[in-house]
């Protein structure tokens, strides 16, 4: 093990953790987690991965103006997800919209969102797939990177104040760990001791900026030792380690013990978004490197050593999410735009008669909402 300690004489593990080689055999005792569940996460990094193929085509036939792919990283966020409780809050961006599908958001709420129609929870007030479900304590994110650290770390910290039995997960990008937020969220967080965890998705590029570009610390994982809290350094390709290393660190936080910071490395094996041609800054021979490091053929790997996985299981499952997909696109593309009376609701709790009264007339003018344009990031 490679560690740096900190001055409070917490450890920093820059080892990167496995439970199972690229082949799929283990190489570390498995955690716990019971037979069904094993397969409903091989089910639900499937869905993300056809639920990517199917939104990616729908932009490119302009039925939805901006989507943001997480092919590559589906056992990193699925992995952090599976060990939060319902009542635990997850402060996420753009590569994790499957934490909220997960959790119990449905596919067609994602695609209403994307369209910003009536059927959008956020009543197409977020630029698409900016999405966040108040039912599954998604918090609502702005596309400015790093910004959903300091709202966890507040978040945390009032959750100790009210002594909730609540953790809070930020995520971040590799690139985001160079923005002012990052410390301030870091530091703010192992000073007060908050129930946080902050789960860093390592995918190796912000856009056309490689990791090497960004920092030269020999790992984010390490950048803990600085803030006093323990820094872990993960396969996030790899399921079960994944959910070995966020397993430990929500239950630290939720013991009262405090943060910590998760690297979980990966790679966005797509563009940066349905806007982004990733060949133009990177080689084709880094993307087949990593093409052989799937995290859902490998976690396959392990589930048919243990005979629990079958063809014809993945075959089923195919068919049925693709048919969910499909009946999820047909029912959101059927529904109007938002009513008007959105532009005004959800700001009072009582809304003031001057508003009462411009609703009343955009409503009796039968003024709509639409957006067809195509968004530029
Ligand atoms: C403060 C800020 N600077 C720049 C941008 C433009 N931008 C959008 S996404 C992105 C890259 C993010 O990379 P990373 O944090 O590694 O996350 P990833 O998208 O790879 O998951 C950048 C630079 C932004 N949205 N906000």
């Amino acid at each position: 093990m490679t560690g740096v300690t900190s001055v409070t004489g917490v450890a920093v593990d820059e080892t990167m953790r496995r439970v199972l080689d690229e082949e799929g055999r283990e190489v570390a005792p498995p955690p716990s987690v019971p037979d069904d569940d094993l397969l409903a996460l091989h089910r639900h990094m499937l869905r993300m991965r056809l639920l990517d193929q199917r939104m990616l085509s729908l932009q490119r036939q302009g039925r939805i103006g901006f989507y943001g792919m997480a092919t590559g990283q589906e056992a990193s966020v699925t992995g952090s997800a599976y060990p939060l409780r319902k009542g635990d809050w997850v402060f996420h961006a753009l590569r994790e919209t499957g934490v909220c599908l997960w959790r119990g958001t449905s596919i067609q709420e994602l695609v209403c969102q994307l369209i910003g129609n009536a059927g959008d929870v956020l009543q197409g007030r977020q630029m698409p797939m900016h999405f966040s479900d108040r039912k599954v304590n998604s918090v609502a994110w702005s596309s400015v990177i790093g910004t959903q650290l300091p709202h966890a770390m507040g978040a945390a910290y009032a959750a100790k104040l009210l002594k909730h039995d609540t953790v809070c997960v930020g995520y971040i990008g590799d690139g985001g760990t160079s923005i002012g937020d990052f410390h301030a969220a870091l530091n703010f967080a192992a000073v007060w001791k908050v129930p946080a965890v902050f789960f860093c998705q390592n995918n190796q590029w912000a856009i056309s900026v490689p990791l090497a570009a960004q920092t030269v610390s020999s790992s984010i994982a390490v950048k803990a030792v600085a803030y006093g809290m323990p820094g872990v350094r993960v396969d996030g390709n790899d399921l079960l380690a994944v959910i070995a290393a966020q397993r430990e660190a929500v239950d630290r936080a939720r013991a009262g013990d405090g943060p910590t910071l998760i690297e979980s490395v990966t790679f966005r094996m797509g563009g940066h978004s349905s806007s982004d041609d990733p060949t133009r800054y990177r080689d084709a021979a880094l993307v087949e490197t990593w093409e052989k490091r799937d995290p859902v053929r490998r976690f396959g790997a392990w589930l048919r050593h243990r005979a629990l996985l079958t063809d014809a299981l993945i075959e089923q499952w195919t068919t049925e999410i693709n048919d969910e997909i499909s009946a999820a696109v047909t029912a959101a593309e059927a529904l109007p735009p938002p009513g008007i009376e959105t532009l005004f609701s959800d700001v009072y709790a009582e809304m003031p008669p001057h508003l009462v009264e411009q609703m009343k007339y955009a409503q009796a003018l039968g003024l709509g909402t639409r957006f067809d344009g195509a968004f530029p990031l």
